[in-house]
């Protein structure tokens, strides 16, 4: 058996049966090896930052990793940024990126380059396999090292001559440890703080933003009187009817900053302390409130729900989670002008059950958490490190690792371009995605960070940098040259109707929704 074979033998093996992948010359033993290895399906991006956003949206639901097979330093670099999003979702996520055979590098031939460099911004585990004897241990070693709490990136880097040369065999899987368990101490030192009487703010991220952890956490809401807040980007949030409502801190420091307002003690269940996105002259970059003293509950790579359930036997003993109540606004109608508020009134009124939302609407998504909070149950997934580009992707992995599940992408118009040839990808593989564009022609949010960051009111060589038009992007024809059936809603009437039929359609279908932007 030769390298690639046993290299992806090892992976179905683990648990990691899906490749997003975007192949070059070096990575073509690992391709052919697909037809030796049928439990491995590979599933072809166009571009690598496709590839690599569908492999963060596939751990984030499958909670193991995908590969993302990637051609040497210029096809990772191409994957970085949603591979950085990925990292900090804390996602299980395998990249495999081919290089120029062993004793082919020191000709520095034209795609030669530095990918341990790159690979070092992201991944927490990287390894180059040496000989085709060593590539089977290696990805075991490798789909442990992601899947070990919290969940991060492995690189392997597999020269082309490991992957053809025989010799090889597959390995078994590596045990995973379990998240650690936080000390009793921890926890009694925690309920003491909440029943201390001061002003307290439970503040969710990770694991802490599944059910288990909402619920365990809203009983200590209730029983103790502690502000419940989760992080403003989580990986994945579990909401609806049935579960507990949680608000996520605000983007804008400002409303950030009233969220905490007045908390004497800020306690951390798998989140991060609270920091402005971004410094502005003048303002503070950590969003901790003056006098507020910080308790670690659990770190993200704990055992963030048992902490939770732990600190809530202890604080509210009997006390049941408030679960949030079924409600839905009513499908807009009429042949007004479309807005974000009508768009997402429709989303709420329709989502379906146990659909996975991928969040990426940006400053049109104001109106989503209010309108879909009493939606039946469902995952929400956001752009957990700013870096745009994300949410097609993301469904594109969330639609493969969930086969049964609809999935619905609400993506900003910027955005959306950065990686659109998601779509086709949507179409290969007949996935159940609606994608809902919300174009409102502008890198709208810039406008309104032009005013915050102080900067001079913006001139026409400013705005010529922040709207997209001079042409418009036409997203019906786009789609529609990707194989993804497609339609145009400029009313409330029209973006209803639209939706309702897409989601009753099985595959993928995009809406491309004309609004005017706010800010
Ligand atoms: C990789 C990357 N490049 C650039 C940016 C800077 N950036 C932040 S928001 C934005 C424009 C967003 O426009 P759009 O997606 O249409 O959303 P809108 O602001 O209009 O709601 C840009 C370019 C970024 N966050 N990430
Ligand atoms: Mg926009």
């Amino acid at each position: 058996m030769n390298g690639a074979q046993a290299l992806i033998r090892t992976l179905t093996g683990s648990g990691v049966d899906v490749c997003f992948s975007n192949p070059g010359t070096s990575e073509m033993h690992f391709v052919a090896a697909l037809d030796a290895v049928p439990e491995m399906r590979g599933v072809l991006c166009l571009f690598e930052g496709v590839a690599t956003g569908a492999a963060d949206g596939y751990g984030r639901m499958a909670g193991r990793p995908a590969a993302a097979l990637l051609h040497l330093g210029p096809g990772l670099g191409n994957g970085l940024a949603n591979l950085h999003n990925a990292r900090r979702a804390r996602t299980p996520l395998l990249a495999v990126v081919g290089d120029h055979a062993t004793y082919h590098k020191r000709f520095d031939a034209p795609l030669e380059s530095d990918i341990e460099a790159l690979a070092g911004t992201v991944s927490r585990w990287v390894r180059r396999s040496a000989r085709s004897a060593d590539v089977a241990a290696d990805a075991a070693e490798a789909v442990a090292a992601a899947m070990r709490p919290p969940g991060g990136i492995s690189t392997l880097i597999l020269p082309a001559d490991v992957s053809w040369s025989e010799g090889a065999e597959p390995a078994p899987p590596l045990p995973v440890r379990p998240p650690a368990s936080v000390p009793q101490e921890t926890i009694e030192s925690a309920a003491g703080t909440l029943r201390s009487g001061e002003p307290c703010v439970l503040l969710l991220g990770g694991p802490g933003t599944r059910r288990p952890g909402l619920e365990a956490a809203s009983r200590v809401a209730q029983a103790t009187g502690a502000r419940l807040l989760c992080e403003t980007f989580p990986a994945r949030l579990e909401r609806g009817a049935g579960i507990p409502g949680i608000d996520r801190l605000a983007y804008l420091a400002e409303f950030a900053a009233e969220q905490l307002a007045g908390a004497r003690h800020l306690i951390l269940a798998g989140a991060a302390a609270p920091v402005s996105f971004f410094a502005y002259p003048g303002k503070a970059s950590s969003l901790i409130p003056a006098g507020a003293e910080v308790h670690v509950l659990a770190e993200p790579a704990d055992d963030v729900c048992g902490a939770l359930r732990r600190l809530a036997d202890l604080a509210a003993p009997g006390t049941k989670p408030l679960a949030r109540e079924a409600e839905r606004p009513e499908l807009p109608s009429g042949d007004g002008n479309l807005t974000g508020d009508a768009v997402a009134a429709a989303v709420g009124a329709l989502l379906p059950e146990g659909a996975i939302v991928s969040d990426e609407a940006n400053t049109s998504g104001l109106w989503l958490p209010g309108a879909t909070a009493g939606a039946p149950p469902h995952d929400w997934l956001t752009l957990t490190g700013g870096s745009i580009g994300q949410g097609l992707p993301v469904a594109t992995g969330a639609a493969v690792a969930c086969p049964g599940r609809p999935v619905l992408a609400l993506e900003a118009d910027g955005s959306a371009m950065y990686t659109l040839s998601a779509l086709w990808t949507h179409a290969r593989e007949g996935l159940d995605i609606t994608t809902v564009i919300f174009n409102n022609r502008s890198y709208a949010i810039l406008n309104m960070e032009l005013n915050r960051v102080g900067a001079e009111p913006a001139g026409d060589a400013a705005r010529n940098l922040l709207e997209l038009s001079r042409p418009s992007l036409d997203f019906v024809a786009l789609a529609n040259g990707m194989g993804v059936p497609a339609s145009r809603a400029s009313t409330p009437g029209e973006f209803g109707a639209q939706l309702q039929q897409a989601l009753a359609e099985p595959g993928p279908h995009l809406i491309e929704a004309l609004i005017e932007r706010i800010g």
